[in-house]
């Protein structure tokens, strides 16, 4: 039986932190031995709001050495850099003429994002979450690992598909122009929190590095961002209350890279305050990221391996994903270029 298909992919729009890891990258290592599994650093997406040449093209070759530092095994995985694939542009393009523009200007993360950004939105900003739909669309994936804070732009996709290529262009409701995807939220870790601001999402772009702890950070930082980790002035920490977000988060850390669940670790905290639980938090960081930055550390010195990986990566991508593109081409009419 033909395994199911996921996509998915980070944008390479700074360093790395744990809520990329423990929210997305941690499940596709899972996902990767039961699915057939495409991930890609989303480069295309990272200059929707103003970059720096230098720091994308750096940015792109660590997180792609980070996804495989991590445990995407490329035997399991096609592993590519989505602007080494013109498909993706491409398909956004045509996609873009279907797409309403009622619908995007509703996406609460281009309104969140805008907001930050003053004057200065892109009108690529708005277009992120139709580049996403092309992404996901390109490659017929039946399901797509998202955070919560993605399944608006993945219902946009669906939408997309279904609505506006599938309704229209179809001559045949057996044959479906484009397969409509279905998220797949996990359980755990959905949301990491800034380590500042228990109510904010940890993210690469908080201006405030102590916000996060970064795959890349050395013990002496952990050390230091986990010392200056907003805490409250309660003894003992505990899950699910609304007024300590900070002890809520921080648990949640605590009990993904300790691979205890929430009972256990909720158990063992209960009755101890945050000068005891921080140190106990800082060891048990240093202790997982250790191996993930060995084998990050190994794969950027000889970058050899890195580069015929991500070849082989977009060799499989660009196959898959020429006949998907094909399919739309000919359903919304465009004559071919062998029909000269
Ligand atoms: N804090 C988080 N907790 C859990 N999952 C998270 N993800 C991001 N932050 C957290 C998940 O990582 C994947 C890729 O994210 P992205 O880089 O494409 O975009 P993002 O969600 O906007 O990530 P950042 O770190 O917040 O980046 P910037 O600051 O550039 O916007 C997604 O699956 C996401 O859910």
């Amino acid at each position: 039986m033909n395994k199911k298909r996921i996509l998915s992919g980070v944008q390479p729009t700074g360093d790395l932190h744990i809520g990329n890891w423990l929210g997305a990258i941690r499940n596709w290592v899972e996902l990767q031995h039961e699915y057939d599994t495409y991930v890609c650093v989303v480069d295309l997406h990272a200059i929707t709001v103003p970059h720096d040449p230098e720091k994308l093209r750096s940015d792109t070759l660590s997180t792609a050495a980070l996804y495989l530092a991590c445990g995407m095994d490329p035997k399991k995985s096609s592993i590519f850099v989505q602007s080494h694939v013109p498909a993706h542009s491409e398909l956004c393009w045509l996609l873009n003429c279907v797409t309403p523009l009622n619908w995007m200007e509703r996406m609460i993360q281009f309104r969140e994002k805008a907001l930050k950004q003053g004057d200065n939105v892109s009108l690529g900003l708005l277009d992120y979450p139709v580049l996403m739909a092309a992404d996901i669309l390109l490659y017929d994936a039946d399901l797509v690992p998202v955070g919560e804070d993605q399944k608006q732009h993945l219902e946009l996709a669906r939408d997309i598909a279904q609505q506006r290529i599938n309704s229209r262009f179809s001559k045949d409701k057996e044959n479906q122009i484009l397969k409509v995807p279905r998220p797949l939220i996990m359980k755990e870790g959905a949301k990491i929190m800034s380590l500042c601001d228990g109510t904010n999402k940890m993210s690469k772009s908080d201006p405030n590095e102590n916000s996060r702890i970064g795959l890349l950070d050395n013990p002496e930082k952990i050390k230091k961002k986990i010392k200056k980790a907003k805490t409250d002035q309660h003894f003992g920490l505990e899950f699910g209350n609304p007024d300590r977000p900070e002890a809520d988060n921080l648990l949640e850390i605590y009990s993904m890279i300790s691979n205890q669940s929430r009972e256990i670790v909720a158990k063992e905290f209960s009755d101890i305050g945050w000068g005891k639980f921080k140190p106990q938090l800082t060891e048990a960081l240093i202790a997982s990221l250790q191996p993930i930055q060995q084998k990050y550390n190994a794969l950027i010195q000889d970058s050899s391996e890195l580069n015929k990986i991500l070849k082989e990566g977009t060799e499989n991508a660009k196959e898959l994903s020429r006949h998907t593109l094909k399919r739309v081409k000919q359903a919304l009419g465009f004559l071919e270029s062998t029909d000269f």
